[in-house]
């Protein structure tokens, strides 16, 4: 890792908003890698995800939260609790907002950023789906404030999204002798977080109605061997009656998911994946406070 260098900035830049607002989806254009599990089904972000971006005079490590939620129990508190620390631990934060988002919602996520006294900048994300020369509800707000914003439209172009964020926020992060992290890394996340992720979010691209949301995934086993990686993995459901349509019929969501998430894996690993799927019941596991903790689903406290 280089040290002492000259006019340096580096930094936490957290990505907070409603669940759904694109948060992963940004990450993953700003890296050009996927490090972040996106579906069109909110709350599918967990735990955060770091992406670190490597540039000539600067580190942003780009932390992207679970979606902003109001819950006092079970894994919901724990998003929650994951979103607070995330911006306690951030030098910058990214206040994200649909551009379908309600007046109500933008009040009350700049309401809770604000609270924070951390620098801070608006985006408003998916700006292509404002027809025409609509505007979003929460605009006469934004303008009321004096909220400066940025539109954003990560899927129609991700570069100009990149360059139209990396302009607002380079400016306010801080001074640094050197990077974080080495500068190799582009994340925190383990290889087999990065699969239990993958398998994760097939099983949200390929389950329906409340299923994801009750479904957790462990690696069992994870061996590096050549040429093929063995992974063993445990998908854990929180009803007796969800174990059958996640197998599906003759296994056959089972291998839905699995070839879904295999090939996701090895694109990441540069290696052949053979992925093993198993089922579980745990019965009421995202109220049990216990095996929250056991899945990771507990804040960590440094
Ligand atoms: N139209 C449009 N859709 C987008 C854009 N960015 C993301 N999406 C879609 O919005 C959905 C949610 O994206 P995510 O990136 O998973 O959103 P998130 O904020 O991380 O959601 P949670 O993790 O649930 O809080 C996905 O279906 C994306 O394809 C955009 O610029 N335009
Ligand atoms: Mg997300």
């Amino acid at each position: 890792m280089s040290e002492n260098k000259e006019n340096y900035r580096a930094g936490f830049v957290a990505l907070v908003g409603q669940p759904n607002a694109g948060k992963s989806t940004l990450l993953n254009a700003l890296l050009e890698e996927k490090v972040s599990i996106v579906s069109d089904k909110p709350q599918t972000t967990r735990s955060r995800v770091t992406g670190i971006m490597n540039l000539d005079n600067a580190q942003i490590v780009f932390v992207d939260a679970p979606g902003t939620l109001k819950s006092t129990s079970g894994i919901n508190k724990y998003l929650q609790e994951e979103v607070v620390d995330v911006i306690a631990k951030a030098d910058v934060v990214c206040a994200l907002l649909a551009a379908e988002a309600s007046e109500e919602h933008a009040k009350e996520l700049i309401g809770t950023i604000r609270k924070s006294k951390k620098p801070w900048v608006a985006i408003i994300t998916k700006a292509d789906l404002l027809k025409g020369t609509r505007t979003p509800k929460f605009f006469n707000f934004l303008m009321e404030e004096q909220i400066p914003f940025v539109s954003i439209s990560t899927l129609k172009n991700g570069e100009e999204a990149r360059n139209e964020l990396l302009s607002r926020v380079l400016p306010l992060l801080p001074e640094s002798k050197g990077p974080l992290y080495d500068e190799d890394l582009y994340t925190t996340q383990t290889l087999r977080q990065i699969a239990a992720e993958f398998v994760r979010e097939a099983a949200f691209e390929h389950l329906r109605e409340e299923i994801p949301y009750g479904l957790a995934v462990r690696i069992l086993d994870f061996k590096e061997e050549e040429p093929v990686v063995r992974i063993r993995c445990e998908l854990l459901v929180d009803k007796e009656n969800h174990k059958g349509i996640v197998i599906g019929s003759k296994g056959s969501m089972l291998k839905t998911i699995g070839s879904h998430a295999r090939k996701e894996i090895e694109r990441v690993l540069g290696q052949q994946v053979f992925l093993e799927l198993h089922v579980a019941v745990k019965e009421g596991w995202t109220k049990n406070p216990r095996i929250l903790k056991e899945l990771g689903y507990v804040v960590t406290k440094e």
